[in-house]
């Protein structure tokens, strides 16, 4: 009876049983970082004082931070390269493509357990590998040989129903169950695809798919592993790290929801929200002004060659600015070989670098009041790095037709020539740098340029907290908020200190100064706190500046979990008129703190208002014991 998700987890649990929302503990096979969150994993790792990384495999790539426009981002890459060199972790250097991409083309298996220190680390969930995103200081744990700690997920599944028409493409399924779940549909779940559909998609085309499950707040997106799974690994001159896998024909799921492919159209999620979405029709003919087209979501080879086939022979509209980032160098390699790359850049698209680029604010930034489409998955407020620009996300095949037309076009029925995959791919490896033996990498020698900063630890927790609000916050607040992205603050990836001075900047300017002036204090939020991307510094960096709990309706998973690490109290509100009440800068007493027991709840005093009210929090016994330590790190240090 079980489904996938429920078999891939029992062969790898070390601790507790699958009872839902129950603490259990897997065994993680491989892991991979990349350059913006790789810095502090890899600083975490050493400081847990591990040798050699003990998964059978992990990979640390450099995708994100690749403008160079100081020392910074080539300090960082230095670092992670030699730093990899010495712990035995695969290198893949910048240049190599999208970490998601490279990982799916090159490594990840059907069965395996893969942890990643990037929220969007899933994708590989359409080879049929069980890909979680995470902080990366579980990542470094993972590394060091220690088990992921989650709760027992409900799975949901998706039946997948006929076939695509020409025009419509995952993306628009993707978006479709967006709009059916929300930004919060997924979290605490495992979404989990089925049916005759399914035979129909390749393998790059269910990534699509499960990358966008991190949309969703799921912990994870899966596929089955089948025929489709074969030629991909063939494909990839791997054919031996296929296995068949598949859910019991009588699996049971939380939940099931059923989409006909043939019934779809092209979506649109319009701004600033993935799932603020509605058929391209609804919205046709909006003007735009620029389209960009990549990203871990679409940049596959289906994906650019689609692009092409539509670009062929015409010219981008002349009040469009279109940039195409291939996923990887192999896609790149792929698309000079066959003349793609020739039509995109004769039809005047702005070819870019194998990397994130525009996705995460690297350049781009769209002009002023812009409609911006983009292929991507995230159109959170300010991400393009153009507070007034309108990004919404569609398909690479509206993408790519709309920016002919200077408009918002349905693809939907389009002519154009549907791709064929190449059967076989001459691939090349030589962009990594592989482990080496341990004698050799003993000798390694670290190179710490001066943009990396030593790590901030803190305190352990204190049992009163008597301290202001230093803001407060609505619904649905991303990382991206609290922790800004974008080619101004990314290179302080490594430098917690620094881009500490950027947290809430668009939100409320003064609070790095608010924190300092008040020794910190508490950070006061509606639903779904936290979700998006799994940097940790939206957590390390209100730490460093002193605040002790966040109080919130609820929260997103992989957040949730970065607080816990870093020794930041998650509350979350037992009424949630009580949310109302509070006012920035009112003073919050809460004592007897180190008394928390799973189940347990607390008492908060509003002096400002003399008014109390009741939180609850959702810890197992290891979050407590890693809170009263003040995070994982200490936690750690007192066990050795
Ligand atoms: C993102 O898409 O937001 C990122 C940048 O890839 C992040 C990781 C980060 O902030 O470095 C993610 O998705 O986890
Ligand atoms: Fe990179 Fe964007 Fe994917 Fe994040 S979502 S990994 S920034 S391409």
């Amino acid at each position: 009876m079980p489904n996938l998700t429920k078999k891939i987890i029992k062969t790898h649990l070390c601790e507790g049983n699958l009872n839902a929302q129950e603490p259990i503990a897997i065994k993680i096979d491989q892991t991979l970082t990349q350059d913006a969150t790789g810095t502090m994993a890899y600083l975490q790792l050493e400081a847990m004082g591990v040798d050699q990384a003990k998964t059978e495999l992990s990979v640390s790539y450099v995708d994100h931070n690749t403008l160079q426009s100081g020392f910074e981002n080539a300090d960082d890459h230095k670092y992670l390269q030699t730093v990899a060199e010495k712990h035995g972790i695969l290198f893949s250097r910048p240049g190599n493509g999208i970490c998601h991409q490279v990982h799916l083309e090159r490594f990840a298996k059907p069965g395996k357990t893969l942890l990643g220190s990037d929220s969007h680390t899933p994708t590989a969930g359409g080879i049929g590998c069980l890909a979680i995103g995470a902080g990366g200081l579980d990542v470094a744990c993972a590394m060091a040989g220690r088990p992921f700690h989650l709760r027992t997920p409900k799975v949901i599944g998706i039946e997948l129903k006929n076939k695509l028409r020409q025009g419509v493409s995952s993306k628009d399924i993707i978006l479709k169950i967006l709009q059916l779940l929300s930004v919060k549909g997924g979290v605490g779940s495992v979404i989990e695809y089925f049916g005759d559909g399914v035979s129909s998609l390749s393998v790059p085309q269910r990534a699509t798919i499960t990358n966008m499950g991190a949309e969703l707040g799921a912990t994870s997106s899966l596929f089955p592993s089948d025929e489709k799974t074969r030629s991909f690994l063939k494909q990839q001159g791997r054919e031996t790290d296929f296995i068949e896998l598949k859910a019991d024909e009588d699996a049971t799921y939380d939940q099931v929801i059923t989409i006909d492919l043939e019934e779809l159209e092209p979506m649109i999620a319009l701004p600033h929200s993935p799932d603020h979405v509605v058929t391209v029709k609804e919205v046709e003919g909006m003007k735009i002004d620029q389209v960009c087209i990549g990203s871990c979501t679409n940049s596959s080879y289906h994906d650019l060659v689609s692009v092409g086939n539509i670009l062929k022979g015409k010219t981008v509209h002349q009040d469009v600015s279109l940039t195409i980032s291939p996923g990887s160098r192999q896609i790149f390699k792929e698309l000079s070989q066959n003349g793609t790359l020739t039509d995109m850049i004769m039809a005047g698209a702005r070819i870019l670098e194998c990397t994130c680029g525009p996705c995460i604010g690297m350049g781009q930034s769209p002009i002023s009041n812009a409609v911006s489409l983009r292929t991507f998955n995230r159109n959170f407020y300010g991400r393009s790095g153009t507070l007034s620009a309108k990004v919404c996300l569609v398909s690479p095949e509206t993408a790519a037709y709309s920016a002919l037309c200077g408009e918002l076009r349905s693809p939907l029925g389009l002519s154009y020539e549907i791709p064929v995959e190449p059967a076989m791919i001459k691939t090349d490896d030589n962009m990594f740098i592989f482990p080496k033996a341990a004698q050799e990498a003993a000798m390694v020698e670290v190179v710490r340029g001066p943009n990396i900063r030593p790590l901030p630890i803190n305190a352990p927790l204190a049992d009163t907290i008597d301290k202001k609000v230093m803001i407060k916050v609505e619904d649905n607040i991303t990382t991206d908020h609290i922790a800004p992205a974008g080619a101004k603050v990314l290179p302080y990836r490594s430098n917690i200190e620094k881009i500490s001075t950027f947290v809430f900047m668009n939100n409320k300017a003064d609070f790095h100064d608010c924190c300092i002036a008040n020794g910190g204090g508490y950070i006061i939020a509606g639903e779904n706190y936290g979700q998006g991307s799994s940097r940790e510094h939206a957590a390390l960096a209100p730490m460093y500046l002193g605040i002790k709990a966040v109080i919130a309706k609820s929260f997103a998973r992989i957040h949730k979990a970065n607080l816990i690490n870093f020794g930041i109290l998650p509350l979350t509100f037992t009424s949630a008129q009580d949310y109302d009440l509070i006012d920035e800068m009112d003073e919050l007493l809460i004592e007897h703190v180190c008394d928390i027991y799973p189940g347990g709840k607390l008492t908060v005093y509003n002096k400002s208002k003399q008014k109390s009210f009741m939180v609850s929090y959702d810890l197992s016994d290891l979050d407590i014991k890693t809170l009263k330590a003040g995070g994982t790190l200490n936690l750690i240090r007192q066990e050795q």
